[in-house]
């Protein structure tokens, strides 16, 4: 062999305490990770908490025509809606659908107790079959709870209204088989002792849900022209997949009638996790579900009332005209192409406006913040001005 051939040496270098020191850094690099995502976490967690409490805390402290101009009651006795429990919202809809759980959830946060003491269904129990109020404290509205709809027919139609203008009193069984009729025009009594705003509340797994909007129809058509507005809740949020949640929610803000800024999809608070932590998700949405049911509920207070003092200054019954009405009475007049004014209504409709003496209440604002020419505006404020 040559002497050109070299020997190559090999140096084995120990490294395992190399290693074992990048070891525990990527340890602990991992561990600060940890650490910091959880702190993200946490802080994030505070922040939703903290923003649930503003609203919680909005709503605890809230007193009755706080979320319109206080102007707009001007005239109107409305004390005695300045006081505890004055403002009755109704919770309506499907049996099993969710209503008492929905109560449960608002009795939970706003009374923040651990248990609710709504009527839930249990496992082969019947649901809610009494009229029963819930919410107590002193805060200036309660929720009131009602029997499941079933048939849809002119008896649940009745009980409906019954219910809606104080005729059926809490404690009292809502009876869905009498032969009594819906209220007219004319014998809703006493605002006061009225249901002022109405939630309906729907499940998302609901196997009927696509029957919904048929089966609500006479619901709808009863609200409708006595200016009430409505709010949709759709529970078991937990069971859809977020996918479906869209076309959810358009499906069941038809059938109901709420606009789709006043249709929320949430989470109840079921049995099961009563014993996990508060969740700011679920309560974040069912605080905005209750502010939205008050916002409703004074307008309507305050057109219902309006209409009762123009009754008794002319002695006759005055129904309420509705946006719908009013823009059919326009294009009897003028030659208006009637998708024009279908724009304008679903505008007013997300501004939560159905009704002739909302609009005009609010007509200065919707000009400001809804676009319509300057033609169409003196159109509509002609007809408002002549109803
Ligand atoms: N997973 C889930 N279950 C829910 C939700 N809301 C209600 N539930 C369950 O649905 C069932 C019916 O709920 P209830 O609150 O009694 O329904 P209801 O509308 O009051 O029923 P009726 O009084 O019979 O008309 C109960 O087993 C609840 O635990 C929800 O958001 N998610
Ligand atoms: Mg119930």
């Amino acid at each position: 062999m040559g002497s050109s051939e070299s020997k190559v040496h090999v140096i084995y270098e120990d490294t395992t305490d190399k290693d074992i020191k990048r070891e525990i850094r990527k340890e602990q690099e991992e561990a600060q990770n940890k650490q910091r995502q959880e702190k993200i976490k946490q802080e994030n967690l505070e922040a939703e908490f903290k923003k649930v409490d503003l609203k919680r805390n909005k709503l605890r402290e809230y007193t009755f025509g706080e979320y319109n101009h206080i102007e707009s009651f001007e005239g109107l006795d409305v004390l005695e809606f300045q006081q505890p429990g004055a403002i009755k919202i109704g919770v309506f809809g499907p049996a099993g659908a969710g209503k008492s759980s929905f109560i449960y959830t608002c009795e939970r946060i706003i009374n923040e107790i651990n248990r609710g003491t709504a009527d839930v269904k249990t496992e082969g129990g019947e649901g809610t079959i009494r009229l029963m109020d819930y919410l107590y404290g002193d805060w200036h509205y309660k929720l009131v709870d009602t029997r499941g709809f079933g048939t849809y027919g002119i008896s649940e139609l009745a009980a409906f209204s019954n219910i809606l203008f104080g005729n059926v009193t809490v404690g009292n069984e809502v009876d869905f088989n009498s032969d009594a009729r819906p209220a007219e025009v004319g014998e809703e009594g006493d605002v006061f002792n009225w249901i002022h705003s109405v939630v309906f509340v729907v499940s998302a797994k609901d196997p009927r849900i696509k029957q919904l909007e048929t089966s609500l129809n006479p619901m709808r058509k009863y609200l409708r022209p006595r200016g009430i507005g409505t709010i949709t809740v759709i529970t078991h949020r937990d069971q859809v997949d977020e996918s479906e949640i869209e076309d959810i929610k358009t499906s069941v803000s038809a059938a109901t009638g709420s606009a789709i800024n006043h249709t929320f999809f949430v989470t109840n608070y079921t049995g099961d996790i009563l014993s996990q932590p508060p969740r700011p998700d679920i309560e974040g949405i069912t605080c905005d579900v209750l502010t939205a049911a008050l916002i409703m509920g004074e307008r309507y207070i305050r057109i219902a009332m309006r209409k009762q003092q123009r009754e008794a200054g002319s002695g006759e019954a005055q129904t309420i005209k509705t946006v719908n009405s009013l823009f059919e009475s326009l294009r009897e007049k003028f030659p208006i192409p009637e998708h024009k004014l279908l724009v304008i209504e679903r505008e007013l409709e997300i501004a939560g406006i159905y009704n002739a003496p909302d609009l005009k209440e609010a007509w200065t604002e919707v000009t400001e913040r809804i676009e319509i020419s300057k033609p169409m505006q003196k159109y509509i404020s002609s007809v408002l001005s002549a109803n």
